[in-house]
């Protein structure tokens, strides 16, 4: 099989780069898609990005991971800290991921420390800026034969 890498990222994160940099920094959503891209070439694998503000959107992506990837790398926004539709996606799917968040959401308001996916997450990279996608790609690589 493709050694391939499903991105995900969920609501809002389409206005990366155009507000709140002092907490998301300054760099696009095409930033992100191509910083992870090469981070991925680097360890062998390739990767297919998506972003929607919808939530069947990315379940329905999730769901056909299932097919031709090997591990999945999420920043699931929001729906971090209000979905079971997500959580039970990417467990059913059963392919190791990687929740990422850009900001420190330990640092934040209360209602961003809890995460319906920190159990059951392969890898979790949070407070990293952009930079935490590249460290999800390396350590998810490390996890998969
Ligand atoms: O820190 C992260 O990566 C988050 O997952 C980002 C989510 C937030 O709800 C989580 O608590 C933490 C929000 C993404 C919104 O992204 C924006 C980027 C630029 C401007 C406005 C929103």
């Amino acid at each position: 099989m493709t050694r391939r890498i499903l991105l995900v990222n969920g609501p809002n994160l389409n206005l990366l780069g155009s507000r709140e940099p002092e907490v998301y920094g300054t760099a696009t959503l095409a930033d992100v898609e191509r910083l992870t891209a090469e981070a991925a070439a680097d360890v062998g694998f390739e990767v297919r990005a998506v972003q929607s503000n919808h939530e069947g959107v990315l379940i329905d992506a999730i769901h056909a991971a299932r097919e031709d990837c090997v591990a999945i790398i999420i920043n699931p926004g929001g729906l971090t800290h209000t979905s079971v539709s997500l959580r039970d996606a990417l467990t059913g799917v059963a392919l190791p991921f990687a929740e990422v968040h850009i900001s420190d959401v330990y640092a934040r308001e209360e209602f961003r420390h809890h995460s319906y996916l920190h159990d059951v997450a392969a890898v979790r990279v949070i407070g990293e800026g952009v930079d935490g996608y590249a460290s999800a790609v390396r350590q998810l690589a490390a996890l998969i034969p």
